[in-house]
C-alpha cells in the first residue's frame, strides 16, 4: 500500500515534469518563431534600403560626373541659391596657350514627372510614391546628336522630412525643395537627391545624398 502510494505520487510528478517541459517547448519554439520573423522582415527591409542607397549613390555619381568641368557662367538659368530642377550647361572641353575656350555642346538636366505618374498629387501608378519623378540628362542638347539618358526614376517629389508646407522642415535653408535640386553659391554647385521606393506592403526606404562640385570660372 505503501509503495503503490509511492509510485502513485511518482507517476503523478512525471506528468507535472512533462506539462512542465511540454510548456517550456512551446515557448521556446514560440520565441524562435519571433525571432526568425523579425529577421525576415529586418533582412527584407535591410535590404530594400540598400537598394536604395545604391541607386542614389550610383545616380548622385553619374550627375556630379557629368557637371565635373562645367563652367559658372554656362549654365541656363543660373541656378543660384534658390536653385533649379531643370538647366542646360557647357563644360570646358580645352583651353588654348593662348586662352581661347572651347566650349563642350549643350547638355541638360530634367527633372519630369515618373512614368507613369502625372503630377496631380494623386499615386496614378500604384507603387507608394505620389508624383514621384525621373531625372533625365540629355547629351548634346539641340544638335542632331542629341540623345537622352533616364539617370533616376522614384526621384522623392520633396526632399526627404520636407513637407509641401512652405517652411524648411529640414532645416537645410530651403522650403519645400524638391527630391533633385541644384544650387550655386559662388564657383560650388551643390546637387540634393532623395531616391524613395515602396515595398508592395507599403514598408518604405528614402535615401537623400548631397554632394558639392567646383565649377570653372
Ligand atoms: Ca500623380
Ligand atoms: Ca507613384
Ligand atoms: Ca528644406
Ligand atoms: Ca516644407
Amino acid at each position: 500500500m505503501k509503495h503503490a502510494s509511492v509510485r502513485h505520487a511518482r507517476a503523478g510528478f512525471t506528468l507535472l515534469e512533462m506539462s512542465i517541459t511540454i510548456f517550456l517547448l512551446s515557448v521556446i519554439l514560440g520565441s524562435a518563431a519571433l525571432v526568425s520573423q523579425t529577421g525576415g522582415k529586418t533582412a527584407s527591409q535591410a535590404e530594400l534600403e540598400t537598394r536604395v542607397q545604391t541607386r542614389a549613390r550610383r545616380t548622385l555619381d553619374r550627375v556630379a560626373e557629368q557637371l565635373n568641368g562645367a563652367a559658372q557662367a554656362q549654365f541656363a538659368p543660373d541656378p543660384g541659391t534658390v536653385g533649379a530642377t531643370s538647366f542646360s550647361f557647357r563644360n570646358v572641353d580645352a583651353v588654348s596657350t593662348g586662352g581661347v575656350i572651347t566650349w563642350s555642346n549643350t547638355y541638360r538636366f530634367d527633372l519630369l514627372p515618373d512614368t507613369g505618374d502625372a503630377d496631380d498629387g494623386v499615386d496614378n501608378d500604384g507603387d507608394g510614391g505620389v508624383d514621384e519623378k525621373r531625372l533625365v540628362f540629355t547629351i548634346d542638347s539641340g544638335f542632331a546628336s542629341q540623345k537622352q539618358v533616364t539617370l533616376a526614376h522614384d526621384v522623392r517629389e520633396l526632399l526627404n522630412n520636407e513637407l509641401p508646407n512652405g517652411l524648411d522642415d529640414d532645416g537645410n535653408g530651403l522650403a519645400d525643395e524638391p527630391g533633385f535640386l541644384v544650387t550655386r553659391s559662388g564657383s560650388v554647385l551643390t546637387v540634393r537627391l532623395t531616391i524613395e521606393k515602396f515595398a508592395a506592403d507599403g514598408r518604405s526606404a528614402a535615401t537623400t545624398l548631397q554632394t558639392a562640385i567646383l565649377l570653372r570660372n
